[in-house]
């Protein structure tokens, strides 16, 4: 997910040790009876939001920083009181007992540490070798191996075990992201009744495709432990949904609504927004920022064309650049009239997929500088930097056209800034992946099937030379809808669908168990 800090962007910050899961169950459970707790429990009042992601942002010197998501779960936290719970992007040689913990005005911060192990297994392993490529629809790159998987599912055990202590009775608990499918699973085993929702913020392939995944059935089982289970869009939800009937997991009850072993559970699609009018504000300001200015200068009379992705093989680089190069080799005029800047920080880089497509890429980039470029032109800047998101606002704004051509995504927040970012009386045009889930909502962008070079050059070429009336038409649509689903509207309508949820629901909640569920799948491979 985008500005809950992705932990793809970051290495572990600590040396790291020895690969012990320390039997964090037992010790955790005992804190929970610790007096510190007692008194938090007894000073609540009312439902309580519990968020769950892999990485929080947790605030140094007392204030936080991030924005987008963050800073809409943060809102969603403030409103009644939170906990937010999750690693806390180090790994260190004796994961230290329970939960680290700190406050920040009524929200409590709770991370806790994982060993080398952890992190390469649970981490590294199995969410990005085999969820992340599955999920992306990429076969080729998927790694099967069992240690990891084992590893996925520990590690799911030790992140409940050292959250169960934490939580009331009547919190309301949201998971976020494929790094955590078995949680509710595991928090039901430790006795937790609450309402569980989760969201995933990829992709959910067809079962075709899904089927891929070691433990397809035991995943699939896991989902059951939570109430609802929210997806971008309705394409999704309607892939989940055919997982679960091919794998004979509970039965469907209606549109949207599955029981899996005597316990409901909801799925819907949930499609994120941005802060749009924050966003907005802030390219309209970034006039005066250095960074915007500089650009400026530094483009002359030529037209830009921006690309801003992290480093990975979903966000389709490969194809993208050969476009760009394509539309220059057959629209000769526009030489030195443009420049793309590719804005793409490394993220995973401790993943061999993501090292050898790091090459790639600027073996790519640089080639067709060689290739194409002049004395006086770089037709390709290619930037692995994290840019501030005023700077991004203004780069954005100063554009003629936004690329964001992935092979397959969630949603896309880069699509939806862009957009937001534009000026109304002088737009720049989005040319979109049908692969994104934004392409759901931003459907007056120029759609493209990204992997196809030609049509994405044609694109460029069309979206150079689009009259201003026709801009402003499609801005303007896609800018109403921007401003409707904004993110703070995200998080009210699935936290409003899981507050729906009866509590008592979760009562006769059995946990999925593999020995009463037994999978078809061995666990650990076969001697
Ligand atoms: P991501 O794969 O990280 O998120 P995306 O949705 O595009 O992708 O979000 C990226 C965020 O990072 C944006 O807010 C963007 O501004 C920021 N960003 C990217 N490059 C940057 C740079 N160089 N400098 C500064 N900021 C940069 C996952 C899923 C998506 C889904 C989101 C949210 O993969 O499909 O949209 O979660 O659910």
């Amino acid at each position: 997910m985008a500005d809950i800090p992705d932990p793809a962007s970051d290495a572990p910050r600590q040396p790291v040790g020895r690969s012990e899961m320390p039997d964090r169950v037992s010790r955790s459970r005992k804190r929970a009876s610790g007096s510190e707790l007692e008194r938090r429990r007894a000073s609540a009042s009312g439902p309580r939001l519990v968020v769950v992601s892999n990485r929080v942002p947790v605030p140094k010197d007392g204030s936080t920083k991030a924005g987008g998501l963050s800073v809409a779960l943060e809102g969603a936290l403030k409103q009644s009181g939170g906990l937010w719970f999750g690693w806390s992007g180090e790994t260190v040689e004796n994961p230290s007992e329970g939960a680290r913990i700190s406050q920040a005005g009524n929200i409590t911060f709770a991370v806790m540490d994982l060993a080398k192990q952890d992190y390469d297994e649970y981490y590294a392993g199995f969410a990005n070798r085999a969820l992340w490529p599955v999920c992306h629809y990429r076969l080729d790159l998927v790694q099967i191996e069992r240690h990891e998987l084992d590893g996925y599912f520990r590690v799911n055990r030790a992140f409940a075990a050292t959250l169960a202590p934490l939580l009331r009775p009547d919190d309301i608990v949201w998971v976020h992201d494929y790094h955590f499918i078995p949680l509710a699973s595991e928090l039901r085993k430790l006795g937790s009744n609450n309402r569980i929702g989760f969201f995933l913020h990829i992709p959910w392939p067809p079962p075709d495709v899904a089927s891929a995944l070691p433990a397809y059935h035991r995943l699939l089982q896991n989902f059951g432990a939570y109430d609802l289970v929210g997806f971008h869009t309705p394409q999704d939800a309607e892939n989940f949904e055919r997982c679960l009937v091919g794998e004979n997991i509970g039965s469907s009850v209606g549109p949207g609504e599955h029981q899996i072993d005597g316990h409901r559970v909801r799925i819907g699609a949930f499609p994120v927004g941005i802060d749009t009018e924050t966003f907005a504000r802030a390219a309209a300001g970034a006039e005066r920022n250095a960074l915007v200015r500089r650009t400026r200068a530094s483009l002359g009379n030529r037209s830009l064309i921006i690309g801003v992705d992290r480093l990975d093989y979903s966000k389709g680089l490969k194809q993208r650049i050969e476009a760009f190069s394509c539309f220059i080799t057959s629209n000769p005029d526009f030489r030195n009239r443009v420049t793309y800047i590719q804005i793409t920080p490394k993220s995973r880089s401790d993943v061999p997929e993501y090292q050898r497509m790091q090459r790639e890429i600027a073996e790519q980039a640089g080639w067709t500088n060689g290739n194409l470029g002049e004395v006086d032109w770089t037709p390709v800047r290619y930037v692995n930097r994290t840019v501030g998101h005023a700077a991004l606002a203004g780069l954005y704004r100063m554009s003629r056209v936004g690329l964001v051509t992935p092979l397959r995504d969630g949603m896309n927040l880069v699509a939806k800034e862009f957009v937001a970012a534009q000026q109304p009386d002088d737009p720049g045009v989005l040319i979109l992946s049908r692969f994104a889930g934004a392409a759901h909502e931003l459907d007056c962008a120029l759609l493209v099937n990204p992997y196809d070079t030609e049509v994405c050059a044609a694109a460029i070429a069309r979206a150079l030379q689009m009259p201003l009336a026709e801009r402003r038409e499609r801005w303007a649509t896609m800018m109403k809808r921007l401003q409707v689903n904004t993110v703070e509207a995200w998080c009210q309508r699935f936290l409003s669908s899981l507050s729906r949820i009866p509590a008592g629901v979760t009562e006769a909640h059995p946990a999925p168990d593999a020995e009463r569920n037994p999978s078809p799948e061995p666990e650990t491979a076969p001697a």
